[in-house]
């Protein structure tokens, strides 16, 4: 039986600012190279209340509306944790200790690596949904069996592995007390298993950069030798470069060692020098060189991370004023050269400059770039209430003019799922500019008001179970209090439940969104687990649980607290 009986750090328990203690200092460098540290004092824990406590002391004597609405959200939280438990199931049954669930074949296949990485990347939802036998087994199983992994296996994307892994166990091990010097609140081992495995895996992540002529890490660690290569290309992902930061930052200030943090930092330090198109960067970099190769410039794939972490980074660490800078810029050029309108009906999209500045524009938009809206919001108000910022006057027109290009792609990310047969979006949408659709791209749902607004090229109509526009919802929902991104991650959740849940456990992508039923493509990608279903819950749930001011969600949504 699956049970419950911890709790995830809201904005009034505490648990949020017990960051760190003096043994524990944060590493980082500033703009210049300059090695920073930070030391923080472990302040002093209020009584802990579980949910039930809290709500009870909230409660009222009349039952109001408001009451009504909060239960029915609380009913629709329940049904995501439902599904996290269907997704958890089919992978523990089928395919426990790989990467991946094929959820129709029913077996595993490791498309990562081999580090089982669904049990890592799931388990700070499991920890948040307070599932503590889900906890209990990956946690097991990250024991017993990751450490020789480690050693063992071969080739691994720097990036995948940061992210999902490296990520995945700094938030295990926060979420379970780990700071806190002992296993506070879930199930599983101790904390420090989760530590000790990050740490062992980021030295051997490290050769990447280690090895590199240049700041630019390269892109592929072989775990077993080790010893670190560029990809057969030569080159490295721009997005997959510049987002490693918040998570080898994390990990220095828990262990206490800068190397992870300064070697990790050089890449951003190195990209605030080179050239770019009004704040905008090339998809590739050159690892040999250090230098942006090709002129492809988008916020899709290979580009869409750079800009998050951006942001990010600075958020978790704000004495690094340069990349405040670099975002604004950025934004400022995506407004300036990407954001367009469609026709008919006007929806804001972000486009692409696959041939540089001077080349034509492709009003092409991947699914990922809805990671946009969210990160947006984040910067605009920093992760507080819109209505707070508003009223310690805190927002600047710019803040403010964000914000709203925010919403209004949080819409067209909501479209792009609205117009299909199935209610769920496919991998890319290309935006009408001319006049008439010409009917052969359509998404398939006729009553969507933007049919000819919408092209889906047949190439693009699958859907591989993707975070990025419930992931806007959520930090749009908490940040402007709007309840229709609840409705519209409501809408994509039933979707899903609909055409992407297998019956024998798991979730599956799908190759066509456009007909029904949706021919399924047979796996289930670790993000489900860990970002798309987490973000849901939160979506649903406390408005205080993690707050977005203490807490900095990794691009794979493992949420680290904020260093003081
Ligand atoms: C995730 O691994 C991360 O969110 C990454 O930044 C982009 N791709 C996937 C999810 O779509």
């Amino acid at each position: 039986m699956l049970t419950h009986t911890s709790r995830i750090p809201s904005s009034s328990d505490g648990v949020s600012k017990n960051i760190g203690t003096e043994e524990n200092g944060s590493f980082f460098t500033d703009g210049k190279g300059r090695f920073r540290k930070f030391w923080r004092k472990a302040p002093r824990l209020p009584p802990r209340l579980s949910p039930d406590e809290i709500a009870a002391r909230n409660a009222s004597i009349h039952i109001s509306d408001k009451i009504d609405s909060n239960s029915e959200w609380k009913a629709r939280q329940q049904k995501v944790k439902e599904a996290f438990i269907h997704a958890w199931s089919g992978y523990r049954n089928y395919s426990m200790g790989y990467d991946e669930l094929m959820p129709i074949s029913r077996r595993g296949i490791d498309g990562l690596g081999g580090l089982g990485a669904t049990i890592v990347d799931a388990l700070d939802t499991a920890m948040i949904m307070e599932l503590d036998q889900v906890v209990q087994e990956a946690g097991t199983w990250i024991e017993k069996h990751l450490p020789e992994r480690i050693q063992e296996k071969g080739q691994v994307n720097l990036f995948e592995t940061t992210i999902r892994v490296v990520g995945g166990l700094l938030s295990a091990y926060h979420l379970s007390g780990g700071e806190h010097g002992g296993n506070a609140s879930t199930k599983g081992p101790k904390p420090a298993v989760y530590l000790d495995n990050a740490r062992n895996l980021a030295d051997r992540l490290l050769l990447a950069f280690t090895s590199s002529p240049s700041a630019i890490p390269f892109s592929d660690v072989v775990l077993r030798d080790p010893s670190a290569h560029a990809a057969p290309n030569g080159l490295s992902s721009t997005a997959e470069a510049s987002t490693l930061q918040l998570e080898f930052n994390y990990l220095s200030s828990l262990v206490g060692d800068p190397k992870y943090s300064l070697e990790s930092m050089k890449v951003l330090e190195h990209m605030k020098t080179l050239p770019k198109v009004n704040g905008l960067v090339p998809i590739y970099m050159n690892p040999h060189t250090g230098d942006f190769s090709g002129e492809n410039i988008r916020l899709g794939s290979r580009g869409d991370s750079y800009y998050e972490y951006l942001i990010k980074v600075w958020l978790q660490n704000k004495n690094l004023t340069y990349l405040q800078d670099m975002y604004k810029e950025s934004i400022k050029g995506v407004k300036e050269l990407l954001v367009r309108k469609s026709v008919p009906n006007g929806l804001v999209f972000v486009g692409e400059l696959p041939s540089g500045r001077h080349g034509a524009f492709s009003p092409k938009m991947d699914h990922l770039v809805c990671f946009l809206p969210g990160t947006l919001a984040l910067g605009a108000t920093k992760g507080i209430t819109k209505e707070k910022a508003m009223k310690e006057n805190l927002l600047t027109f710019e803040d403010l003019e964000n914000l709203k290009l925010a919403e209004d792609l949080a819409k067209t990310c909501y479209e792009i799922y609205a117009v299909t047969s199935t209610g769920l979006a496919p991998e890319i949408v290309y935006f009408n500019e001319e006049g008439h659709n010409g009917g052969s791209y359509g998404g398939g749902n006729k009553k969507s008001k933007y049919v000819d607004d919408i092209l889906i090229k047949l190439a693009d109509h699958h859907n591989l179970l993707r975070p990025e526009a419930v992931e806007s919802m959520f930090i749009l929902f908490r940040i402007t209090e709007d309840p229709k991104y609840r409705e519209w991650g409501w809408d994509i959740f039933q979707a899903f439940e609909k055409h992407s849940k297998v019956e024998s456990g798991g979730y599956t992508s799908l190759d066509d969104v456009t007909v029904i039923p949706p021919p399924a493509r047979d796996k289930m990608e670790t993000f489900f687990l860990g970002e798309t279903l987490k973000y849901l819950y939160l979506l649903f749930g406390e408005k205080n649980a993690l707050p977005l001011d203490k807490y900095v969600f990794n691009t794979e949504a493992h949420p680290f607290p904020i260093l003081r």
